[in-house]
């Protein structure tokens, strides 16, 4: 269902229910203060905020304003995880499974203006293999002991299965609740619903608006940064012809914007737009017919106090950091973020590969469990809302399947998610699905994308510490993808690091090898011509669940959790300057 992001204008108003909402465990008498958005985990000292598996209720008072009269009003959820059941005055009107893409649902006839409810949410962080992302059922967590010998599974079962514990099949931590904005937004009954556009380089940029209501024309102009209008057309579909286009450029060049300024009746929605064309050609990635290198470490959104909860102010610094580091992109690793973040690298020429919550799906049976439809939902509805951002330039179907086990049941699966987005995305961007070190000979899924992108580990999770063998191994197996002919992109590599741990030697977790690791792995990468792009694994340092391979987090990051940079941020920077 695609739901455009909520606007302020001369049609349309929006009321910000962000601040301090009523907070319980289901089951629970007393309600404390809790604060929205953001993951409710890290706001209390308890350690059932972090370790609790189950429903946790939010409530508020909510008013409709008077001058709404006469208008059609939305409750709009910006995201809740993982799955959000809505109750005004005790009465559920909406429900919604999945908890990174947004749903709203209609108040007219439930509440009229200048009328007060009580809004109840109730969200549930509990993940299993019918979630995205998976929840482990009966196996070990990730990164526990694979044989943890018989008193340990039964005290499993006693302990943790009864009590609820939930554990992650992914490497970041469970972060749950109302973690993105919720508004009430008001538009004339007669509405634009939906607009799509697709530019090309010529200028001419085909439009679709679909609308709710009769009796209006719809008109879309273009405007161009200024504001003056270089393009007119009427109809629901059509061609703006845009004379001597200026294109949207990743920096270091210019992300030049449009606004399609579309109006039906009394409404009036401004759709941002860039002119530029993608496409993965031979082994190329072309943005507007040049060649493209993709450099810029994966992220999280992850940050102390607010979890995953959207912070605008933690966005510009990120993404000026990554500025500082002169890095061109991120993969949204794992699952689609705040639509906050891919306006702010529209405008900032921050290049995006966009990814869905399928993560944690690395069991050999996974096949046999029934997703493929909702996964197919998850992406339509991806695609849906971030179809019109340049900045987004490839579909990521998942993170790191099994595809090598059962080589064609994978095919099987994977497929025709491929073929779904290639069909409903209007500019039809590359595809791709990220492969995990594996028997990738075997393998039928990751060599079948647009890109390759592959997360690898030689020098840390196998020949740990040694980086002249890592060096032998990798090149061996590049080697084997210079034969495939296809684009291919380093799309993880890292070490974890402890932030002031140092050794003259390079050893494990010192900033020094992690950026020594990081110059071996990147030698292998310069010498290969198909090699399109490298991703450090990660940004910044982040949290994750419990384990023996975790101290206080994935250690991983160019910087640490609270963005100072380590040694290893500094020789991107240098090396990227000089891209
Ligand atoms: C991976 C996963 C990522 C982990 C990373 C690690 O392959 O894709 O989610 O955090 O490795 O650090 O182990």
């Amino acid at each position: 269902m695609s739901t455009l992001y909520p606007q302020n204008n001369a049609s349309r108003m929006t009321l910000d229910l962000g601040g301090i909402w009523d907070f319980r465990f289901q089951g629970d008498e007393a309600w404390q203060p809790i604060a929205v958005p953001a993951s409710y985990n890290d706001q209390s000292p308890d350690p059932e905020f972090r370790n609790r598996a189950g429903i946790v209720e939010y409530r508020r008072k909510i008013t409709i304003p008077k001058g709404w009269n006469g208008m059609r009003v939305c409750l709009r959820f910006d995201a809740v995880a993982h799955s959000a059941r809505v109750l005004l005055n005790g009465r559920e009107i909406a429900s919604h499974r999945g908890g990174f893409l947004p749903f709203e649902t209609e108040l007219n006839g439930l509440l009229a203006a200048g009328e007060t409810a009580e809004l109840m949410v109730e969200a549930d962080n509990r993940i299993s293999h019918d979630t995205l992302p998976i929840g482990t059922e009966g196996e070990t967590a990730f990164f526990g002991s694979d044989n943890p010998g018989i008193p340990a599974v039964e005290a499993g079962k006693k302990f943790q299965e009864d009590r609820g514990i939930n554990r992650p099949a992914f490497d970041f931590f469970n972060y749950t609740g109302i973690q993105r904005p919720v508004r009430l937004t008001a538009t004339p009954i007669r509405f634009i619903r939906d607009i799509t556009l697709i530019p090309s380089l010529s200028g001419e940029v085909r439009y679709r608006v679909e609308t709710e209501g009769e009796g209006a024309d719809v008109c879309v102009e273009a405007l161009d940064a200024e504001g003056k209008t270089v393009a007119r057309c009427e109809g629901r579909e059509g061609i703006l012809a845009i004379s001597q286009p200026k294109l949207w450029e990743p920096r270091p060049g210019t992300p030049y914007l449009y606004t399609a300024r579309i109006t039906y009746g009394e409404d009036l929605y401004e759709q941002p737009f860039g002119i530029r064309e993608v496409r993965a050609e031979g082994t190329r990635f072309l943005i507007n017919g040049k060649p493209f290198y993709f450099h810029g470490p994966c992220k999280h959104e992850d940050s102390p106090f607010h979890g995953r909860g959207t912070d605008p102010c933690l966005n510009v610094t990120d993404i000026n950091l990554y500025h500082w580091l002169h890095a061109n992109c991120f993969r949204t690793s794992h699952y689609p973020y705040a639509e906050e973040m891919y306006q702010l690298c529209d405008r900032e020429g921050i290049v995006i590969v966009d990814e869905t919550p399928a993560v944690g799906m690395w069991a050999s049976d996974q096949y046999g469990w029934n997703l493929a439809d909702y996964h197919k939902q998850v992406l339509e509805d991806m695609i849906a809302r971030d179809k019109n951002h340049p900045c987004v330039v490839m579909w990521s179907l998942g993170n790191e399947p099994d595809t090598d086990t059962l080589p064609d049941k994978a095919y099987a699966y994977w497929r025709p998610l491929y073929e779904t987005a290639h069909r409903i995305d209007p500019q039809n961007r590359p595809v791709t699905v990220v492969g995990c070190q594996n028997r990738y000979e075997r393998d039928r899924v990751i060599c079948s994308m647009d890109v390759v992108l592959i997360n690898r580990y030689y020098g840390w999770y196998n020949l740990s510490g040694d980086l002249e063998a890592a060096k032998y191994a990798f090149r061996a197996e590049l080697d084997w993808w210079e034969k495939q002919g296809k684009p291919v992109i380093l799309s993880e590599y890292g070490a974890d690091t402890i932030a002031g741990l140092h050794g003259a030697a390079p050893e494990m977790f010192t900033e020094e090898y992690q950026a020594a690791y990081y110059e071996a792995m990147n030698a292998c990468l310069d010498e290969r011509d198909f090699v399109i792009g490298e991703m450090p694994w990660n940004f910044a340092d982040f949290s994750t669940c419990q384990g023996p391979m975790r101290v206080g987090g994935n250690r991983k990051g160019l910087f640490t959790r609270d963005r100072r940079p380590k040694m290893a941020a500094h020789y991107f920077r240098d090396r990227w300057e000089k891209m």
